[in-house]
Formats: structure tokens, C-alpha cells, sequence
């Protein structure tokens, strides 16, 4: 329902009365037309410049000035087109979105991991309505850009007046939940709450009275557990009876209203503090979560290489070698084993047989490097960092790691970005977000982009220098480690602005819940693919393009001399360097063949993990940064990426 004046009205749109302003001369007036309290109209015809309406009141048609339509109000039965998940961080909206239009969105337990609006459709009587996954956010006055996205979409829905909002709250925290539902309930577009969390409040021994608070807010409450489902479908049969809120209160006192309105409503059962509360202190207290933290990150990073080298010998490297070398062998024959289709699609033959790591052609190196090398890698890495993620201990790292942050210029949750861009720097970048300001959103995507070599390269680095033990692994990640940190350091120093202090709401632990953890790392890994295999094959094209036109050769006889000489890299390392910005996995690929020497293989790879970004993370920076900024720390990159392998070449 909406409450307009007829002047608002669409022609062809009914509607019924439901008040009329102006006194009771001009009430009368109309009565005489027909025109009452409780009457439904149509509109026949719109006003031209503020001229005459026409309306069909029963079954005659009656005109009325346009000053006097203005006072005459209607509710419109407006069949809205559009339904917003409004609520604070992580209270579910992106899980009941989910299950609202079966669209997969990734849900986890830490506040801010949607930070842009995601949109899908639910059916809705014989109609499909709009549903909208709106980033969380503690008040209408956003603090982030992921909560001025909410807003924003908010404040537009009530302008074109075509939605409502399901409002869900946490039932574990009503209180501060409330703060944001007093908020919407001033505004003017129709609303349903959902009670979501409502097993865990169950748990933890919370009541709530329903009804009480219904009444009191005027506006329907339904309890939900999103993630089994409970009154999800009962929240859908009651959308139409979604209303704009009646509860008046001064803003200023709004704290007051809230806490008028849980003593009225809840009630707390006393408990025994419980295992999980326990482990709770003892990972966000400093002298015990440090040491917790340090254990759980290399048990991790077992667990990474457990899963990666498992996946890698048991399944790819088998289905490679046995099947896939063989097809490909016999492919090569039909081809006549050389020219140029043979050279893209299956590319050098060494000694007579296909090496996949060498043979450079698009169905063996390029799918290889993809499916074989980096592919396993990255799905160790989403299922850890998945179930880090759902369990909780993100916020709890954040804490820990707060003091740290700060000297390079952020706050502890920049930290959840940066594990998001072990991943994939793209969505790293995407989820600066959750910073509050300019200035830490570009300390913290610099930095990621610099020092944090995506999942893909780092299976790459692991396959090349990873033989060689601590002396090859331990170069080339300490130099990020220490660039990470001066680089911090110093934009800290030099960048104008603040950082904020950390702000930040810590969930309680909770174990996975298994379909949405299989669905965000399934989720995952075919957004990877789907990014990274187009450009792994683009790149092995182009690679072999560039070679075959002398442009390498061309390129590494002008710039080669001078790499020589300050990287000690070979002339030939120039293609890696050219390819890298298409995707690092496969320029790292590239320095296989070279027959590098460690030391060159240590510089070589961290210079390529420093020097730019793909070009997929490129367009994010541009898209997060905008223009200028991006210039700023490409500059920053590429005069580090050089620095740091000049200084690794006199080191070494
Ligand atoms: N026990 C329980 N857990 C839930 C319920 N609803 C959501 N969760 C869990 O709560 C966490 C947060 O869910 P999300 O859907 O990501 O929350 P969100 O509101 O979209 O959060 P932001 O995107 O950060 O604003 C996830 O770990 C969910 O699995 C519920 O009803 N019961
Ligand atoms: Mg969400």
C-alpha cells in the first residue's frame, strides 16, 4: 500500500480514499461528487500543466481542479516491482537472498561481504519480483561505500516509490538491530521485518515476544532461520501485507525508544558461559590468540598443500599425462606434426613428445598451467579460506592483528581483504570496500597488488623456486613480506588523510553450514575459471604470436640489455615480463624453459609478482580508484618491482 495525493496518480490507476485535506468546506464539496472517505476511484485522464483530472467515481466521471486533487489522498494498491534486503552486517540477508531467488551470492560470518547490491527474482502470485541483496549497514548515515550503496539503493527505491524493504534483523542482537528498523520506519515505503538468527537466539536462551513488538513497530515480523529455510516461504505470503511504519519518536531519542521497546519485549535467560564463548576469549585475547592464530595459519597452509599436491598427483597429473597426452599426441599426428594450427593449438613437440610444460600450445601448456598447476591450488585455498570465512575467526584475526595494521596505515579488518586477494586480487580489490576512507582503500589495494601474489602465482612460484626449499621459497617471500611492510610504512608516512580506527561487530563462532560452504567454494572456483581460462589461452596465443613476429626478440634486444644488467635476467625473460600482465600464472610458466639459475628464478618471480597486475585486476583498480590514483600505484609498483629485483640482483 502507498499513500499518494490523486495529482500522483497514474491515469488508469484506482485507487481508494483515505483522507482529504483542506477543511470541511472543501469535504462537503466533493462529498456532493461522490468523492468520500472509503470511496475507490480511477484515474481517466492526467492533468496537462497543472489542469483538470478526470476521475470515474462509481459509475460516473467527475473532473476536479488540479489544487483540489492535490488534497485528496489515496492509498494506491500498487503492486511493487521491487524488494530490498535491508538489515546491519551479518544478519543473513545474503542467505535468505538466496533462497528467495536461488541465486548464489557468497554469504560468511563476518560483517561487510557483500559490498555492492546483487539482484535476482522471486515469483510472486502469477508475477517475478526483483529482489535486491543490498550490503549491510548499521545506519541510513553510510560510514563505508559498501553502505552507501545501501543507501543510496534505498533512498532511489523511495523515490520511484516501486518497492519495499523486508528489513531482517539479528534476534541475537535486537537491540542494536533496532537502531536501523526505528530508522526505516520513519521513511516512507512499505516494510516487513524478518526475525532472522532466530535459532540462535533459541540457543542462547533469548525470547522475544513477537506479537508485542509487532504492535508496537505496526509493521509484520516473521522469524526465520535462513539457512535451513524456516519461515522463509511464510515471510513471501505475507510481502503484500508489508506496510510504512507508524511508531513516531524524536530522533533524538531514539536510543530510548529502543530500550522503552526490550524491556517490553525481550527476555534474557541466565547461562553458563558455554565452550564456544571460551574460545572465543582465548582467541581474541592477545597473549593466547596470538599464538592460536599463529598455529591455525600454518596448520592452514598444510591443509592447503595437502589438498593442492593431493588433487595435483591423484587426479590432474594422472588425467594429463595418461589421457590427455596421448589425445593430444594423436591430435599433433593429424596436424601433420608442425605448422601453424599445430604450433597454436599444440606448440612445440621436445624430443618427439608433448612437454606440458614447455610444448607452449593452447590444449597442452595453456590448459595444463590452468587445470594441472594452478586449478588445484586455488580450490585448497577457497575451501580453507571458506571455512575461515563461515566459522567467524576473520573478525577475531582483525582484532589481533589491529596494532599491526596500523603501522602501515589501516585498520585490523583490511586484513579480510588482503586473505581475499591470496585468492584472486580481484575480488581483494572489490573488498577494500569495507575500509572507511579513501586513503586506506588505496594503501590497502596498493599493497594487496604489490605484495600479495594471487593464488594462481603462487602455485606457479611454489612449482618453480619451491624445489629448491626454504633457499628459494624464503627470498622471495620474505622481499614481499618486507616490501609489504615498508610500503605500508611509508605511504602511512606520506599520504595525507587518517585511517580510522577498527569498528567492527565480532560474530559469534558457528560451524559452517555445509550447503552454502559447497556452494561459495563451487561458486568460486568456476568464477575462477570462467576469468582465468580466456586469459591464460589468450596469453599463450599472444605469446606465441609475439615470437613467431620477432616482436620478443625485437623488445628484449632494446630493453633486454638494460634488464640484463640491473635484474641479471636473461634477454629472453622479456616475454615473461609482456605476458605477465595477462595473467602472472602463465608468465611464471614462461620462465620455466629458460633454464634459470636460483638466484635469477628468485628475481625473476618477485619481480613479476610485483611489478603490475593482471589485466583483470588493472580494470577493478580503475573501477575502485578511479583514474588518477591507479596511475599513482602502478608508479608505485612498477618503481618497487624494479628497486626491489636491482637490489635482489646485488644482494644475491
Ligand atoms: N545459525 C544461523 N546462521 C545464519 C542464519 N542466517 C545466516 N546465518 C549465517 O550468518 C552468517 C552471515 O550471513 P550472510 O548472509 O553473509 O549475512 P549478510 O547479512 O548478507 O552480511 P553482509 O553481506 O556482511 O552484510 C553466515 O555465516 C550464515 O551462514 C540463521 O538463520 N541461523
Ligand atoms: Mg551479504
Amino acid at each position: 500500500m502507498n499513500k499518494i495525493d490523486v495529482t500522483q496518480m497514474k491515469s488508469g490507476e484506482k485507487a481508494k480514499i483515505i483522507q482529504i485535506h483542506g477543511g470541511k468546506g472543501l469535504v462537503t464539496k466533493l462529498e456532493a461528487l461522490g468523492i468520500r472517505h472509503g470511496v475507490e476511484i480511477t484515474k481517466i485522464s492526467g492533468q496537462i500543466m497543472h489542469g483538470p483530472i478526470v476521475l470515474k467515481v462509481g459509475n460516473t466521471q467527475v473532473a476536479i481542479g488540479f489544487g483540489m486533487a492535490r488534497k485528496v489522498i489515496v492509498n494506491v494498491d500498487k503492486k511493487f516491482k521491487k524488494i530490498l534486503l535491508i538489515g546491519n552486517p551479518n544478519v543473513g540477508k545474503s542467505v535468505i537472498f538466496s533462497r528467495l531467488t536461488g541465486v548464489g551470492v557468497i554469504a560468511s560470518n563476518y560483517p561487510g561481504t557483500t559490498i555492492d547490491f546483487c539482484k535476482g527474482c522471486v515469483g510472486y502470485g502469477a508475477n517475478k519480483i526483483e529482489v535486491i541483496d543490498v550490503p549491510g549497514t548499521y545506519s541510513l548515515e553510510p560510514t563505508s561505500p559498501a553502505e552507501e550503496v545501501a543507501v543510496k539503493m534505498l533512498n532511489k527505491t523511495i523515490t520511484e516509490k516501486d518497492g519495499i524493504v523486508i528489513n531482517v534483523i539479528d534476534a541475537t542482537n535486537l537491540e542494536r538491530n533496532l537502531n536501523l528498523t526505528l530508522q526505516l520506519l520513519k521513511k516512507d515505503i512499505p516494510m516487513i521485518i524478518a526475525l532472522n538468527l532466530w535459532d540462535e537466539a533459541k540457543h542462547i536462551g533469548i525470547s522475544i515476544d513477537i506479537k508485542k513488538l509487532q504492535e508496537i513497530l505496526g509493521v509484520e515480523i516473521i522469524p526465520t532461520v535462513a539457512i535451513t529455510g524456516e519461515g522463509v516461504k511464510e515471510l513471501v505470503s505475507q510481502l503484500d501485507k508489508a506496510k510504512i511504519g507508524i511508531l513516531q519518536y524524536l530522533d533524538n531519542e531514539r536510543w530510548h525508544e529502543i530500550g522503552n521497546i526490550i524491556a517490553k519485549v525481550q527476555v534474557i535467560k541466565h547461562k553458563h558461559h558455554t565452550f564456544v564463548e571460551r574460545l572465543s576469549d582465548l582467541t581474541i585475547n592477545p597473549w593466547t590468540g596470538m599464538p592460536i592464530a599463529i598455529f591455525i595459519l600454518l596448520i592452514l597452509f598444510q591443509i592447503i598443500r595437502f589438498i593442492g599436491e593431493g588433487l595435483i598427483n591423484y587426479i590432474f597429473e594422472p588425467i594429463f599425462q595418461n589421457l590427455w597426452a596421448p589425445a593430444m599426441m594423436v591430435l599433433s599426428r593429424v596436424l601433420g606434426g608442425h605448422g601453424i594450427i599445430h604450433n597454436i593449438l599444440i606448440g612445440e613437440l621436445i624430443q618427439g613428445k608433448i612437454d606440458f610444460g614447455q610444448s607452449f600450445g593452447l590444449l597442452t601448456t595453456g590448459l595444463y598451467v590452468e587445470f594441472a598447476q594452478v586449478l588445484p591450488y586455488v580450490t585448497a585455498f577457497y575451501i580453507v579460506l571458506s571455512f575461515l570465512e563461515d566459522s567467524g575467526y576473520l573478525p577475531r584475526l582483525a582484532v589481533l592483528l589491529d596494532k599491526i595494521m596500523h603501522l602501515v596505515g589501516l585498520h585490523g579488518m583490511a586484513i579480510i581483504p588482503m586473505l581475499l586477494g591470496l585468492g584472486c586480487n580481484v575480488p581483494g580489490v572489490f573488498a577494500t570496500r569495507i575500509l572507511e576512507t579513501k586513503r586506506e582503500r588505496f594503501i590497502a589495494a596498493t599493497l594487496m597488488t604489490i605484495c600479495v601474489p594471487c593464488m594462481a602465482m603462487l602455485a606457479m612460484i611454489f612449482g618453480l623456486v619451491g624445489k629448491y626449499g626454504a633457499s628459494g621459497l624464503v627470498p622471495v617471500f620474505a622481499s614481499l613480506f618486507i616490501v609489504w611492510f615498508l610500503g605500508g610504512i611509508l605511504m602511512n608516512l606520506f599520504l595525507k588523510g587518517e585511517s580510522p580506527e577498527i569498528f567492527t561487530e565480532i560474530p559469534s563462532y558457528r560451524l559452517p553450514y555445509v550447503v552454502g560452504f559447497v556452494k561459495k567454494v563451487w561458486m568460486r572456483i568456476v568464477w575462477f575459471l570462467k576469468e582465468a581460462v580466456p586469459f591464460i589461452l589468450l596469453g599463450v596465443f599472444i605469446a606465441n604470436l609475439l615470437y613467431s613476429l620477432g616482436i620478443i626478440d625485437f623488445a628484449g634486444k632494446i630493453v633486454g640489455p638494460v634488464m640484463n644488467k640491473l635484474l641479471g635476467l636473461p634477454i629472453e625473460a622479456v616475454g615473461a615480463l609482456l605476458i605477465g600482465f595477462l595473467r602472472k600464472d602463465l608468465a611464471v610458466g614462461m620462465l620455466v624453459p629458460l633454464g634459470l639459475s636460483l638466484k635469477q628464478l628468485i628475481i625473476a618471480s618477485t619481480v613479476l609478482a610485483m611489478y603490475f597486475p593482471c589485466v583483470a585486476t588493472f580494470a577493478v583498480l580503475l573501477k575502485e580508484l578511479g583514474i588518477i590514483d591507479m596511475i599513482k600505484a602502478t608508479l608505485i609498483m612498477i618503481g618497487t618491482a624494479f628497486f626491489v629485483g636491482i637490489l635482489l640482483n646485488l644482494i644475491l
